[in-house]
């Protein structure tokens, strides 16, 4: 039996349709190794048990601890996404940085770590998800935890610039070296990572994937995670009758589907998209842009901000080119079935995916992977995203420029038959071969050979 797997994530995820790829992507893993993922339950309460809750039924074990109300808000409202997550998409300006919130941060990664120690056993590998855990490696480590400890980050790593923004930036790097791997979606965020410890710490780079980071080894690469491409491609073919979903639109469908974030650059794609309908008259009620974007992080000013001008701006962009029998742009602000989102990618012909900063992005995978190979939609894709460093067949744009993009809009309304399917069958390839498994694999395996020494 291979050595058991715990994985510890920010929320844990229940019940029995566990939409997320990560979820498949480790599902093996743990089920072999009778594995354990312990994550928050998304329940506050006055007084949390100070012992972890396990969860029957499922094919590994999952466990689970509730927060206090006031940890819920300084850790994850506050230092998770009031000041981490602004910091590692370029929006420093919009960090909220109060001390209670980083006390907090580091409160409820403490106590995460005695929650965990009475489960560990001997021979453990341990893989730590995302920006709200950074320190757990250095809680387990002061426990003294000697297993290998690895660190996946799911967003972007800042730069130099970013990071001194931090209250106290070497403590970011503090935390980091007691991971025995870091984990970054794209080499861009690497680079980032060796360059602003450069800076605000201590790194010595030892040759291809090792490094010293304040005194401690460590091996740091890049990982492009997947989706669960087959089943996603088998889910698009079972969605709904194509020409009943043609008929709801009357034109051809352009789609973007994010959850309602500053980061996805959806006010931008709108200016985009009034330019390009000021420009062409003749597009008019031949294109028709559904936006879908579930609400999120609802406690936070920005959200609330963002929902505001995206509001605006759609009624507005609506009021000006709306038609009796066309509205140029559906916003639906709340989130669709995923059996549904897959019959929408498929129909639609341009898949807008114009995030100003992100990880990597998913729906850009989702979006290629639902496509009819016959007669495949146009990606329309940010460079922003860590998707772009692999999907170099999409039309890439500068999200920012809303000429460009609206020329980008143009370029796919317009494209032959032919060059779609050339560039979708590119882009597939890539989809599939470098799949969620694939990455959980190749990351676990990277974690397996971290600590022989070279
Ligand atoms: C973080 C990083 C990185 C969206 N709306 C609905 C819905 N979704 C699904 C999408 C997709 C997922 O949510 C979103 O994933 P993304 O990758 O696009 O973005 P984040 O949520 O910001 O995820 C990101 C990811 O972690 C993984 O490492 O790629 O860069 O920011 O699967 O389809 N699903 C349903 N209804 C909706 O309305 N069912």
């Amino acid at each position: 039996m291979s050595p058991r797997l715990v994985v510890v994530s920010n929320r844990l995820p229940l019940g029995d349709n566990p939409s997320g790829g990560l979820v498949v992507a480790l599902e093996d893993a743990l089920r072999n190794s009778g594995g354990l993922w312990v994550g928050f339950s998304g329940e506050t309460s006055p007084s949390p048990e100070d012992r972890l809750t396990f969860h029957d039924g499922a094919r590994f074990q999952r466990a689970s601890f509730d927060l206090t109300e006031e940890d819920y808000e300084t850790y994850y409202v506050g230092c998770s996404n009031s000041v981490l997550w602004p910091l590692c998409h370029g929006r420093a300006d919009l960090m909220r940085i109060l001390p209670e919130y980083v006390e907090g941060y580091r409160r409820v990664n403490a106590r995460l770590a005695d929650l965990l120690l009475p489960h560990l056993q001997p021979g453990d590998r341990i893989w730590v998800q995302d920006y709200h855990l950074f320190p757990l490696a250095a809680e387990l480590r002061a426990r003294g935890v000697t297993a290998p400890i690895g660190h996946f980050l799911h967003i972007p790593f800042p730069g130099a610039q970013d990071c001194a923004a931090l209250p106290n930036p070497a403590e970011l790097f503090g935390w980091l070296s007691h991971y025995d791997l870091l984990g970054f979606q794209a080499h861009r965020d690497l680079n980032a990572f060796v360059q602003s410890a450069q800076e605000l710490s201590r790194i010595e780079e030892l040759g291809g994937d090792r490094f010293r980071l304040a005194g401690r080894g460590l091996r740091a690469a890049v990982f492009p995670i997947g989706i669960d491409a087959s089943a996603f491609i088998q889910e698009a073919r079972r969605a709904p009758n194509e020409d009943r979903m043609r008929s709801l639109t009357g034109a051809e469908m352009m789609i973007g589907v994010d959850r309602l974030d500053y980061s996805k650059g959806i006010p931008q794609r709108f200016r985009a998209f009034q330019i390009l309908l000021e420009n062409h008259p003749d597009l008019h009620e031949k294109i028709a842009f559904l936006q879908v974007a579930p609400p999120t992080r609802e406690e936070v000013q920005a959200y609330r901000d963002i929902l505001e001008e995206t509001e605006h701006l759609a009624g507005r962009i609506n009021g000006q080119f709306a038609t009796i029998n066309w509205t140029p742009i559906r916003f639906l602000h709340r989130s669709l079935p995923r059996a549904t989102l897959a019959g929408l990618y498929r129909q639609a012909h341009i898949g807008l995916v114009t995030p100003l900063a992100d990880g990597m992005n998913l729906v850009a995978k989702e979006y290629v992977a639902a496509q009819n190979v016959v007669d495949p939609g146009v990606l329309i894709l940010s460079r922003f995203a860590g998707a772009a460093e692999t999907m170099d067949q999409a039309l890439l744009i500068n999200p920012h420029d809303p000429w460009e993009l609206a020329e980008a809009m143009e370029t796919a309304m317009r494209m032959s038959a032919n060059e779609r399917r050339r560039r979708h069958a590119a882009l597939l390839r890539e989809v599939v071969e470098h799949d969620v498994t694939w990455w959980s694999a190749s990351y676990l395996d990277a974690l397996g050979r971290a600590r022989d020494s070279d």
